[in-house]
């Protein structure tokens, strides 16, 4: 499939997805999301791709939502605009395979709720990140104000939303926003060797275990241990359990099927 605003490149088995408008710093206009959401979709059901990176063109990761797309918006509009983001962002986040954000310059507005959205974001030394949207008098509207609490704690949250403060990598490292902070010139192959070994494990586990982690998040603590045994007592039903555990009883290295 072609698209005209994202770039999209398999790499044995995974894809890298960059967000390519760099003359607007990949600011997301409905195509952008659009096409996000459809090339996640696809990567949903090609059981060929187990995981994702997902990065910017040129100096930004994105530099939020397209701002002279939505500057005469009527509520109508705005509220389409803001739920098709919403669509574009949950449809990673639930994503049963492992995403990572490659966050290699501008994460603001929409383009910090999409690196949130990811699973762990590793991010250079030249990123930034913010909420700015009080400047322009809106509010996040993709997930932002849900997401990023859950992430880094509401007072947090609030600090950055209502301050619409821009802060560098290792700021955001301090605060829990990403995970791994790196120089550019090593961004990809950091967040490449993180994927790799992700996808060297039983592949079973890791997804379950994404989704009992997110799914856990949002209800109370007895029924996400009751879910968390569920999902552990699932694992004993696949053939990479047995193989993990034989592996390392023979001391040697698992080879996992993913069955
Ligand atoms: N939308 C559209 N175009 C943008 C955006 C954007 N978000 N960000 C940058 N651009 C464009 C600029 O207009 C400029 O275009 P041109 O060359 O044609 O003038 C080009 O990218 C380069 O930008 P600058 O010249 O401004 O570059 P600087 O290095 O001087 O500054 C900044 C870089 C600091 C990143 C600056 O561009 C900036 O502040 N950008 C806007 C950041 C922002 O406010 N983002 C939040 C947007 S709102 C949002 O994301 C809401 C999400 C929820 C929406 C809900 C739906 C309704």
């Amino acid at each position: 499939m072609a698209y005209n605003t994202i770039k999209f490149e398999k790499k044995d088995n995974y894809v890298i997805i960059t967000i390519d408008r760099p003359k607007a710093l990949n600011a997301l206009n409905q195509e952008v999301l659009e096409e996000l959401y459809q090339v996640f979709s696809m990567i949903e059901e090609d059981d060929s791709v187990a995981g994702a990176i997902v990065t910017g063109e040129g100096r930004a990761f994105v530099a939020g939502a397209d701002i002279s797309q939505m500057k005469d918006m009527n509520l109508f509009e705005g509220r389409k605009m803001a739920e098709l983001g919403q669509r574009t962002m949950s449809r990673i986040e639930s994503l049963s395979k492992p995403v990572i954000a490659a966050v290699n310059g501008f994460a603001l507005g929409g383009g910090c709720e999409l690196a949130i959205a990811c699973d762990i974001r590793v991010a250079s030394e030249k990123a930034k990140f913010g909420q700015p949207e009080v400047n322009l008098g809106i509010l996040p509207g993709f997930g932002g104000t849900q997401r990023l609490s859950r992430l880094v704690g509401k007072g947090m949250a609030k600090y950055l939303i209502l301050s619409a403060e821009m802060i560098d990598g290792a700021e955001a490292l301090r605060i829990g926003l990403v995970e791994r902070l790196t120089s550019p010139e090593s961004l990809m192959e950091v967040a490449e060797k993180l994927l790799v070994t992700i996808l060297s494990k039983g592949s079973v586990g890791v997804r379950l275990a994404k989704k009992a982690i997110d799914a856990g998040y949002e209800i109370d603590i007895n029924s996400a241990l009751g879910m968390e045994a569920e999902y552990f007592g699932l694992t004993f039903a696949t053939e990479d359990q047995k193989e993990g555990m034989a592996a390392f009883l023979e001391k040697r290295n698992a080879s996992f099927k993913g069955k």
